[in-house]
């Protein structure tokens, strides 16, 4: 089932797409016919072949991921005449506290996560809960390219090309009862593989924990994402199953995750717990409520260079108009 998502910000493929990726990509149309014989490689060389992205080192990718992306709908979402990331920007420079606080820590020691098998369980409010294998999860969806902004309450922001599939569909399988009004979220907790869990001076309780309401858990733009750049999702970035809701900020995208529940009560949060006038449990990207230490007025678009530091206004919802609807009923200056 497809989502056709028209945002306001909508553009053609040929604004959003470097030159030299819509050029490889158009020729790799073009031996279209090959893509069957692709599915008789090994998985890593098909897994390359089959993006759009030529300048993504190739990985290793599970059967059911590479059999998943030769059906993918590439740029479902686009946003605007906005440039995507390089690849090495948004693998490079990441927020994964489990493996450590800084920036660079988790390129540099995610490689240890295990991520093969991964189980998911879907329980609490609802008929149908179980405990899956992440590939019969992924089974009955289609995968989906979302470009997506991702705007960090730190202040920066990238443009990531996301491969994913509608968290709702994801919650309707499991059959929602009454009881339902949030979504739990958490990550997995493995201290031997996770640095920053072992860490006494990490201001952050495990596992890492995030929610939504269910309203908006079941937008469209809410999305689970295996894959980013055409290729599976790198360690850092969240494997094998991360959150992404473009429209509030990166925190609220958890990653690596093992359990969904449907639960009554608002859940509480990692970053609520750890500063609550600080991190609300909304944290709907904001220019007009400012972090009691920062502005939200601008931001720093990544990558940006010494002689262009790139500062862009922030948007409204990170310029997801669409779902301003969900929140006509709210103070978003005290549910920040
Ligand atoms: N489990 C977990 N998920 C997490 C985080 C984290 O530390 N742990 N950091 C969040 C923050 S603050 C941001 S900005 C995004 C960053 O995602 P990226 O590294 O893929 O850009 O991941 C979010 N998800
Ligand atoms: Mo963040």
């Amino acid at each position: 089932m497809l989502i056709q998502i028209p945002p306001p910000s909508a553009s053609r493929e040929s604004e959003v797409t470097p030159e030299s990726v819509y050029l490889s990509r158009r020729s790799l149309l073009a031996a279209a016919g090959g893509l069957a014989a692709l599915a008789m490689l090994p998985a890593a060389r098909a897994a390359t072949e089959a993006s759009p992205y030529a300048d993504v080192e190739p990985a290793r990718a599970p059967d059911w991921f590479v059999d998943k992306l030769s059906a993918t709908q590439w740029r479902a979402v686009v946003p605007g005449d906005e440039a995507v990331a390089p690849f090495k920007t948004a693998t490079r420079y990441n927020n994964f506290y489990e493996f450590g606080p800084d920036k660079t820590d988790p390129a540099a020691r995610a490689g240890s996560l295990v991520t093969e098998p991964w189980t998911v369980t879907i329980d609490g409010a609802v008929a149908r809960p179980g405990r899956y294998a992440l590939e019969d999860l992924v089974k009955p969806q289609q995968l989906e390219e979302r470009i997506y902004r991702l705007r960090c309450v730190e202040g920066w922001s990238m443009v990531i090309p996301w491969l994913g599939f509608s968290l709702a569909d994801v919650l309707k399988r499991a059959e929602p009862t009454g009881q339902a009004k949030f979504v739990r979220f958490e990550t997995l907790v493995d201290p031997e593989r996770m640095p920053g869990q072992r860490s006494g001076f990490s201001l952050l309780d495990w596992p890492y924990v995030e929610g939504l309401r269910m309203d908006e858990a079941m937008h469209p733009l809410a999305i689970l994402a295996v894959g980013m750049y055409g290729r599976i999702l790198p360690n850092q970035n969240g494997a094998p199953l991360r959150l992404v809701v473009p429209w509030k900020y990166g925190f609220k995208s958890i990653k690596s995750i093992v359990r969904i529940s449907l639960v009554e009560e608002r859940p509480r949060t990692t970053w609520e717990t750890s500063a609550p006038h600080e991190y609300g449990f909304y944290a709907n990207v904001n220019p007009q409520v400012d972090h009691p230490r920062w502005s939200q007025v601008r931001e720093r678009r990544l990558p940006g260079s010494l002689f262009s530091p790139n500062i862009i206004p922030t948007r409204m919802f990170n310029g997801y108009d669409e779902v301003a609807g969900l929140y006509s009923d709210l103070d978003l200056r005290k549910y920040y």
